[in-house]
């Protein structure tokens, strides 16, 4: 996108566009700030993998978790914000998780909408880059809009002449005061594919998670209202809810020490200050006829 293209997107105090930063060309887009000028928050979207990477109340309290030690050079996946997951849930054919969070997505709309929440679209259409991994024409288009919630919206359209299928997730990290002090709630009742424990099916019986080990679980068919509780310091509490829709799936994913040691993008500290809990369409692939299109968001609320 040329230097003089983007600044049209640009809506005074509500979309900003921030240019240039390492490897980036000089005055080329680099992120998206919105900002909800009656809530003051602001959401801070990289161009790159369309991926959020802040989400801001009261001026400075940051909701996401973002590694100091992420490479927002668009060499490499972005550590923390809202990564998009797809084609691809975890490993297969394709690179871990897909290649829509590690390929520069375009702005194509940004606005305003009725009720004084600022948004932005931004789209990634189907290259010779992702013909070459993923024999597939698309059109995918993620809308992130800032209200007193953070919502985010995927639609995928199939441009091309034969069926696809493919997976997808939105690979949030939260912040939080300390792992220790988190109890995720909403999944009682559902099945788990358990990772740390060779991908066997376990039905969940409590009624919040606790996590004091290395966690990686994929919830099936779960309610479309899952959240946290974070007890925090002091006795500060925040809960945290994750809205799901058209997303029959949720990841709750800590790496725990030794696997966070092991992360070249993670200070070896940094475990105790996330909880991964994702929207997903995992178990069911999702396949779509030419033509056709799918949707699916997120809503965050915190309190
Ligand atoms: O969503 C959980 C998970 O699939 C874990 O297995 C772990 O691999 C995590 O995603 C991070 O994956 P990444 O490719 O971003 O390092």
């Amino acid at each position: 996108m040329r230097t003089s293209d983007y600044q049209k997107f640009e809506i005074a105090e509500s979309v900003r566009i921030a240019t240039g930063g390492t490897g980036i060309a000089d005055g080329h887009p680099q992120f998206v700030t919105l900002r909800n000028l009656s809530t003051s928050c602001e959401a801070d979207i990289y161009l790159y993998g369309a991926t959020v990477t802040a989400w801001r109340r009261n001026g400075s309290q940051d909701l996401l978790f973002l590694s100091s030690r992420s490479d927002l050079t668009g060499n490499k996946p972005i550590r923390g914000g809202i990564p998009i997951i797809f084609p691809q849930f975890g490993n297969g054919p394709l690179p871990a998780h897909g290649f829509a969070r590690n390929n520069p997505w375009n702005i194509s709309v940004t606005g305003i909408n009725s009720h004084e929440a600022p948004f932005v679209t931004l789209e990634l259409v189907s290259s010779p880059t992702t013909m070459a991994i993923w024999p597939h024409e698309f059109i995918a288009e993620y809308t992130v809009t800032l209200s007193e919630t953070l919502n985010c919206s995927f639609k995928i359209t199939n441009t091309g002449s034969s069926s696809l299928s493919f997976q997808f997730a939105l690979h949030t990290y939260f912040a939080v005061s300390n792992i220790s002090a988190v109890s995720v709630h909403g999944l009682i009742g559902a099945d788990y594919i358990d990772k740390v424990k060779e991908n066997a099916r376990f039905r969940d019986t409590d009624e919040s998670l606790s996590i004091n080990s290395e966690t990686d679980r994929v919830y099936l068919s779960t309610p479309n209202t899952i959240g946290f509780e974070d007890r925090g310091d002091s006795g500060v509490k925040k809960t945290v809810s994750i809205i799901k829709s058209n997303l029959s799936d949720a990841v709750v994913w800590n790496p725990w020490e030794t696997k966070c040691a092991s992360m070249k993008d993670l200070a070896p500290e940094d475990y105790q200050k996330f909880v991964c809990v994702e929207a997903g369409q995992i178990d069911d692939w999702i396949t779509l006829k030419p033509q056709a299109s799918w949707t699916a968001s997120q809503t965050l609320e915190a309190n």
